[in-house]
């Protein structure tokens, strides 16, 4: 887990045959994630497969990916190996349905990309979805081709795909750093068992991949929804995999991008509640990954440039009050009381050091209630002399006088140091 607690911002990768509809089928929107396509349209296997066969995405550079994710300040990349729709990004000899075997294309996507990060010194993951797999008679999902997931004999194709694709996955690309398995369907609860030998399988053949939170059982660290940033903070080992649109795989009408300020926003607010950030991109069926998505990553690596010793390996907040209030007079959608986020500023932690990120500028000066010891200096990441800022405390209430203006463009950091 050591390098997991220390990367804290990750970059998540959705890419599969579902880029070249990108999200329009038979000239007709389809409503929804882009790599649901096949699901929300109804398209049936051979219709779909069909798609293969169009999948040349020639300006793919895995060089490229990885440096682009080392722009942006993140130190691992998860790249989908198979998505719901059943198809390999890689060159298995489980299944021909495989980018390898099945496209004019003819490359191994996760070797190269694998290969390409391990240059990068950036760490290595897969996406796998273990159970869905609307290509497979018995894999759970498909019931517009295959009727109900009840009737089916899922343990064959568990067995005769599922568990051995991730045998290939952990046998072939080099070092693993987690595996992401998604939407554990029949194998949580009393069907555990069928979770479990993923495990052995995992534990067997790379004992230091981490295994995500959405197996069915139990993974090494928890794994919030999709685009789920929780509330407060949670003292375990977490990560919220988040998208820059709405969707997760390349959709052409999607270009509702969240800016660089609010993403930075997310990542130091996530941080800040002990969690990671597993960021998406969904590259074009040319092998493109979107240009605005390129630009606000890039944008929040910049910040990092500066401001990272507050992010990596750093630890929550020890306040809170900041994260904002319950709201009783609003109701999400199971009924349980509203939260109202306050925004202000974000606290991260090192031994010894708190991080006070400033999202709005507080004026002439900046309060702090409820610190613990004595803070013996404060001032600015993005002051390169580090100049102390004039400081009072009173109890554990600190007073920073401020300068008129921000150092920073977002999110001025300002250290506080305390014995
Ligand atoms: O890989 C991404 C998603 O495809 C996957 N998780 C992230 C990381 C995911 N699988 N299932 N879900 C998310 C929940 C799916 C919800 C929906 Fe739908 C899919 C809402 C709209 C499309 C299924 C089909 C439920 C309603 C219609």
């Amino acid at each position: 887990m050591k390098w997991f607690r220390e990367a804290k911002f990750g970059l998540f990768i959705h890419w599969g045959l579902y880029c070249i509809p990108a999200g329009e089928w038979k000239g007709q929107p389809i409503a929804g994630i882009g790599e649901w396509i096949m699901n929300r349209a109804k398209i049936p296997v051979t219709e779909y497969e069909q798609l293969a066969k169009q999948f040349n995405p020639v300006k793919f550079d895995p060089d490229a990916w990885a440096q682009m994710a080392q722009d942006a300040g993140m130190k691992y990349l998860v790249i989908t190996s198979k998505h719901h729709d059943g198809f390999a990004m890689y060159h298995s000899t489980v299944s021909k349905y495989n980018v390898f075997d099945a496209t004019p294309f003819h490359r191994d996507v996760i070797k190269e990309l694998s290969a390409a990060c391990a240059r990068h010194g950036i760490r290595f993951g897969v996406y796998y979805s273990q159970a869905q797999d609307w290509h497979e008679p018995n894999g759970a999902g498909n019931t517009w081709d295959f009727g109900p997931d009840e009737k089916k004999d899922y343990d064959q194709y568990l067995r005769s795909k599922s568990e051995p694709q991730v045998r290939e996955l952990l046998t072939q690309y080099g070092p693993i750093c987690l595996i992401w398995f998604d939407t554990p369907r029949m194998m949580s609860g009393e069907q555990s068992g069928r979770a479990q030998r993923f495990v052995d399988i995992a534990r067997e053949l790379q004992p230091n991949t981490l295994l995500d939170g959405r197996l069915g059982i139990k993974g090494d660290y928890r794994s919030m929804g999709d685009n789920a940033i929780p509330n407060t903070v949670v003292n375990e080992d977490w990560e919220v995999p988040a998208t820059l649109n709405h969707t997760w795989g390349f959709k052409k009408d999607d270009t509702d991008w969240k800016t660089p300020e609010d993403l930075t926003f997310k990542l130091v607010d996530i941080v800040s509640k002990g969690g990671n950030y597993l960021l998406n991109v969904g590259p074009t069926s040319e092998g493109i990954i979107p240009q605005a998505s390129q630009d606000n990553l890039r944008a929040v690596g910049r910040w990092l440039k500066v401001n990272g010793e507050a992010v990596y390996g750093a630890g929550p907040t020890p306040f809170g009050e900041e994260l904002g209030a319950v709201d009783n007079s609003t109701h999400d959608k199971k009924g349980n009381p509203g939260f109202k986020i306050a925004k202000d500023w974000r606290c991260t932690t090192k031994p010894g050091k708190l991080y006070i990120h400033l999202f709005t500028w507080p004026g002439a000066s900046f309060e702090l209630a409820k610190v613990k010891g004595k803070v013996t200096k404060a001032y600015f990441l993005a002051d390169a002399h580090h100049s102390s800022l004039k400081l009072r405390q009173k109890d554990d209430k600190v007073t920073v006088s401020l300068p008129a203006k921000a150092p920073g463009e977002t999110a001025s950091v300002m250290v506080l140091e305390t014995k």
